[in-house]
């Protein structure tokens, strides 16, 4: 299926990689870019030269297309600009911020430059700014969220916009991307999907959470202080919220989470870790190669396409 995102970016189809903190390591990356779609590598809060090292291990393991995400809030945001445009990566997203300080250097490296956006003001902002293309993401999802849902924020930026439009946000299946396409979407971003990809390195405990996930088992923590975070329920949710409704300081709550993503990513800690997720988990049911989950996606697609 081609659009101006797949030609943009040289892949065969149009979906793209969420790029989740920890998860979306080389691994991933390499086996959705090699099933077709883009991989991304997400550099959540690691280190730049930790980023650096993933970029090689991904060129190393294939030759398609890859990009990398840029998590705003990290540290070492800066730094990680810099080593995205030296090492040649050719797709960034950009998540949780404003990534126009960046826009220049990327664009001079000839880096294209895709903002992960959740409101029709920063979509325009960052068409201006000379973004090649955005993804407009849904509260439906895992993670970082905003507020607007995807059914309503997608076809609002697709009007407000002439960049291509890439949708975000509760899209697990060919009928989420088919509804995303009737909204004008050019391209999907799938995140909480590929956690149970076969290739994923994500602790099995996280995984099962996953897959047993029901409609309703996500919780959003940190409103009250403006960060609002998109995860599985579990004790810590409990906790977390218990806490949050009894006003409790921003430094506590985020004392609680420190360290919780790693924990649920890499030790499987599913009572006290982060389980990243978003409201789509209750349809994903099994663990699959990102080739037969893309190629899933794309047959189920193209038959309500009428493609
Ligand atoms: O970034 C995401 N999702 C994320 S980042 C992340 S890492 C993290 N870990 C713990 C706590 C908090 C974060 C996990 N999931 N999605 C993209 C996204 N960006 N969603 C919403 C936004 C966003 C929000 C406000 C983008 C721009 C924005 O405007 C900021 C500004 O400066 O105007």
């Amino acid at each position: 299926m081609k659009t101006r995102v797949t030609d943009m970016l040289g892949i065969e189809h149009p979906i793209i990689q969420g790029g989740m903190a920890w998860v979306a390591e080389y691994h991933l990356a390499a086996a959705v870019s090699e099933a077709g779609g883009l991989g991304i590598i997400g550099a959540g809060g690691a280190p730049a030269e930790f980023v650096r090292e993933q970029i090689r291990k991904v060129k190393e393991t294939t030759s398609k297309p890859f990009g990398v995400n840029l998590m705003l809030m990290n540290p070492e945001a800066d730094d990680i600009a810099r080593v995205i445009a030296e090492e040649g990566v050719k797709v960034v997203t950009t998540g949780a911020g404003n990534p126009g300080k960046y826009l220049t250097m990327w664009k001079e490296a000839g880096v294209k430059v895709i903002p992960v956006v959740a409101s029709v003001a920063m979509a325009k902002m960052m068409e201006r700014a000379g973004a090649d293309a955005v993804v407009a993401e849904g509260t439906e999802s895992g993670g970082h969220i905003g507020a607007a849902t995807t059914m309503t924020l997608v076809p609002q930026v697709v009007d407000a916009v002439h960049i291509p439009v890439i949708a975000a946000g509760g899209i697990a299946d060919g009928r989420g991307f088919a509804a995303a396409f009737m909204l004008g979407a050019e391209a999907v971003q799938m995140g909480t999907r590929f956690i149970v990809a076969k290739e994923s390195i994500v602790h099995e405990n996280y995984k099962k959470k996953v897959i047993d996930a029901k409609d309703i088992d996500s919780e959003v923590t940190g409103m009250s202080h403006g960060h609002p975070v998109r995860q599985l329920r579990n004790q810590m949710t409990r906790e977390y919220l218990k806490r949050e409704k009894a006003g409790a300081p921003f430094e506590e709550l985020e004392q609680l989470t420190l360290g919780a993503l790693r924990k649920a990513v890499v030790e499987g800690d599913a009572v006290n870790g982060t389980l990243m997720a978003g409201q789509i988990a209750g349809l994903v049911h099994r663990e699959q190669t990102c080739e037969e989950m893309i190629r899933e996606i794309m047959e189920q697609a193209r038959i309500l396409l009428k493609e």
